[in-house]
């Protein structure tokens, strides 16, 4: 194979005019291809290219952070991971991700379906204020049903097993993760910002937070040891494009066998973090009316995530876990309803953990997002982001106290209310 070699947007034509996957999809007409390089995550170079027949995304990882530079080296191999995830994703959540054309390991690339516009990515139109009608449904179905079908309750265990081994080499987004998120907030580490010196004393109140960082450590500890799922782990709103009708989830190149709890809570923690960010995008209007639909997202997606992932308890459970001869087919309907109680109740308090972290990670941390960046007014953003974390430390610590999604939603409603 052909030794690495980043494309640009110059020599993308001549280096993939020939292939087969791009040319049946965009037109062989290389020398008229139209492409533009739009990457805007922290890892990647994602190209847009348009022929005559039509357009296609390429998606190239480097061999660094894209964010930081060549000084904090990263395998090519997360293409590797984010490819087989997508396989995975659309086979057992069909239609919620991109289609996907071609892979070549070597370049570490992937040519998928370009979602045109209108689609946007989430985060975008959240900033916004738009109201989105059907992304509770369609992400509260995508998390139960990849969760619930990667996992032990479905499928055969030796196939599980040898996924597990497979995915278990996504060590260096493994590590990211386990620094960036779980660790870095609660020290005073290299790359942390914030926003200072309005934050301050906040953040020395939250590092010098004994509970906070023992249940994060705790937390950190089943992202690392539970290995109950394959994770998209990297569900935020920046990983979700929208239209109005349509929702897909893209760029799972951190996925690995984790808890299922981390998926749901990142993907709450960026609907809450939408939800306190609001007040700083008022210039263009009221947003009272995003905060009610926000809420009532995040309840709707728990519920579909919850229901569904309930249904397919009852309907596919035919893995090695609780398996029918225990239950039901001893007359016993009431056992195997009991364990499902039990998992979502530790899926719930695991959640509201995971959810807290990452709100601490995305104010204090180096990957910052764009719900709170894009407000100009800095002690405007510095006081949506105080509100921001005190919940989260709320949500942390109480995280086996807290008993719905109305009640955790109370408490969002009440900080935010200052
Ligand atoms: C150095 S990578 C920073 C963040 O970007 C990715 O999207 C992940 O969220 C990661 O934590
Ligand atoms: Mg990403």
């Amino acid at each position: 194979s052909e030794p690495f070699e980043a494309l640009s947007v110059e020599t993308l034509a001549a280096r993939l005019g020939a292939t087969k996957a791009l040319t049946s999809r965009i037109g062989e007409n290389a020398s008229g291809w139209k492409v533009r390089e739009v990457g805007d995550g922290n890892l990647n170079l994602v190209f847009i290219v348009e022929g005559d027949k039509g357009a296609a995304v390429v998606k190239q990882a480097l061999p660094y952070v894209r964010l930081v530079g060549e000084s904090w080296p990263l395998p090519l191999k997360r293409s590797f991971f984010e490819y087989h995830a997508l396989t995975r994703q659309q086979a057992r959540a069909p239609g919620s991700v991109p289609e996907i054309y071609h892979f070549d390991e070597s370049q570490a690339l992937i040519i998928m379906e370009y979602l045109s516009p209108p689609h946007v990515i989430l985060r975008k139109a959240l900033i916004e204020g738009r109201q989105l009608p059907n992304i509770a449904t369609d992400i509260g179905l995508f998390m139960a049903r990849t969760l619930f079908r990667g996992s032990d309750l479905s499928m055969p265990t030796r196939e599980r097993k040898a996924d597990l081994a497979l995915f278990a080499d996504n060590v260096e987004l493994c590590d990211i993760t386990e620094n960036l998120v779980f660790s870095d907030p609660y020290f005073d580490a290299k790359m942390n910002r914030h926003t200072s010196p309005q934050l301050d004393a906040l953040v020395a109140e939250l590092r010098a937070d004994r509970d906070l960082k023992v249940e994060a450590q705790r937390l950190k500890h089943l992202f690392t040891a539970n290995a109950e799922t394959l994770l998209h782990g990297d569900l935020h709103s920046g990983s979700i494009m929208v239209t109005e009708a349509e929702t897909r989830m893209i760029d799972p190149e951190f996925a690995f066998y984790g808890p299922m709890a981390f998926d749901v809570g990142m993907l709450l923690a960026n609907f809450w973090m939408a939800f306190f960010s609001q007040r700083g995008h008022e210039h263009d209007g009221d947003r009272a009316t995003t905060r009610v639909y926000l809420i009532d997202v995040i309840v709707e997606t728990w519920a579909v995530f919850r229901r569904e992932f309930s249904h397919l308890w009852g309907t596919e459970r035919t893995g090695i876990l609780y398996q029918k001869s225990l239950f039901e087919d001893q007359g016993d309907t009431l056992g195997a309803e009991q364990a499902l109680d039990q998992m979502l109740y530790s899926i719930w308090t695991d959640m509201l953990g995971f959810a807290g972290i990452e709100i601490h990670r995305r104010i204090l941390g180096l990957a910052h997002n764009a719900d709170f960046e894009t407000i100009a007014d800095q002690d405007l953003r510095a006081t949506c982001e105080a509100k921001a974390l005190k919940f989260g430390r709320q949500i942390v610590v109480n995280r086996r106290r807290i008993h719905s999604i109305e009640e955790v939603n109370a408490l969002a409603v009440l900080i935010e209310k200052g």
